[in-house]
C-alpha cells in the first residue's frame, strides 16, 4: 500500500501528486501540517530532513520527490511511465527535472523565504540576484520549449511534474509573460486533468503563499 505524506500547498508534493493522478494509481494521501507539533515530529521520524514529500511503500520509504516518482515506476507500473525504461533516454527528463528544481523553483523559493521575514531581516540583493536568476532561467527554457512538442522533453513526464509547481509560483513571483513558448506550454500543463487536479485541491491554502495576491484569478476561484 502506497501512502503520501505531503502538504497540498508545497511545491515539491506537487511532483508526486502529478504522477500518481496522472498515471491513476490508488495511494493513501497523508496530509502533514507542520505547525501541529505531532505532525511535525512524525514527518522527522519519516525522514530526518523533516521535508515533505515522504512516500511510504510497504516496508520501503523513500524521500526526494524525484525518486519517488522513479520508484513508482519501477515497482507499480502503470499504463504510462514517468520516465523511459531505456536510461539513455531518461538523461533528457532528468535533465530538466533537475533544470525546473534547481534553477526554478529553488530559487523562487529564495524570493518567499526574503518575503516570510520580518522587514528589517530582508535582503534585497538576495532578491535581486534570484530574479536576475531567473530571467537567465526563463531565457533557457523559452528556447528549448520553443523546439519541443506538447511537454518539456518527449511524453509527458518527470520533468513536467518538476514544471507545474516551479512555473506555477515563479510564474506568479516573477511573471514570464514576455515568454510565449513558456506561456503556452504553462497553460497546457495546468490544463492536464492530473496538474488541474493538483491545483485544485491547494486552492484553500494559496491564501498561505505571501504572494498570494500574484497568483491569477482563474487559479483562485
Ligand atoms: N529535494 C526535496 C525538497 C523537499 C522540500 O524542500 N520540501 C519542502 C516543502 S516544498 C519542505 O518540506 N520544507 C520544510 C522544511 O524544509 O523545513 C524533494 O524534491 O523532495
Amino acid at each position: 500500500m502506497l501512502t503520501l505524506f505531503y502538504h497540498p500547498l508545497s511545491s515539491f508534493c506537487w511532483k508526486p501528486l502529478v504522477a500518481l493522478y496522472d498515471t491513476q494509481r490508488e495511494f493513501t494521501p497523508h496530509p502533514i501540517d507542520l505547525t501541529k507539533p505531532e505532525d511535525a515530529a512524525l514527518l522527522e521520524s519519516l525522514w530526518p530532513m523533516r521535508q515533505f514529500p515522504v512516500l511510504q511503500d510497504g516496508a520501503t520509504r523513500i524521500a526526494e520527490s524525484s525518486i519517488m516518482i522513479e520508484h513508482l515506476d519501477l515497482n507499480h507500473p502503470a499504463q504510462s511511465r514517468m520516465l523511459p525504461a531505456d536510461p539513455q533516454a531518461a538523461l533528457p527528463i532528468r535533465l530538466w527535472d533537475r533544470f525546473f528544481d534547481m534553477n526554478i523553483q529553488l530559487v523562487m523559493q529564495k524570493i518567499v523565504d526574503d518575503a516570510l521575514r520580518p522587514p528589517e531581516r530582508r535582503d534585497p540583493v538576495i532578491v535581486e540576484q534570484a530574479r536576475d536568476k531567473l530571467d537567465r532561467a526563463y531565457r533557457v527554457a523559452e528556447r528549448h520549449l520553443s523546439g519541443q512538442g506538447d511537454w518539456a522533453a518527449g511524453a509527458f513526464s518527470l520533468a513536467d511534474c518538476a514544471a507545474l509547481p516551479a512555473l506555477f509560483y515563479a510564474g506568479a513571483i516573477h511573471p514570464f509573460d514576455d515568454h510565449p513558448a513558456m506561456r503556452a506550454y504553462f497553460d497546457r500543463l495546468v490544463q492536464r486533468p492530473s496538474c488541474a487536479r493538483v491545483l485544485d485541491e491547494a486552492k484553500p491554502w494559496f491564501r498561505y503563499f505571501p504572494f498570494q495576491d500574484r497568483i491569477p484569478a482563474r487559479f483562485m476561484t
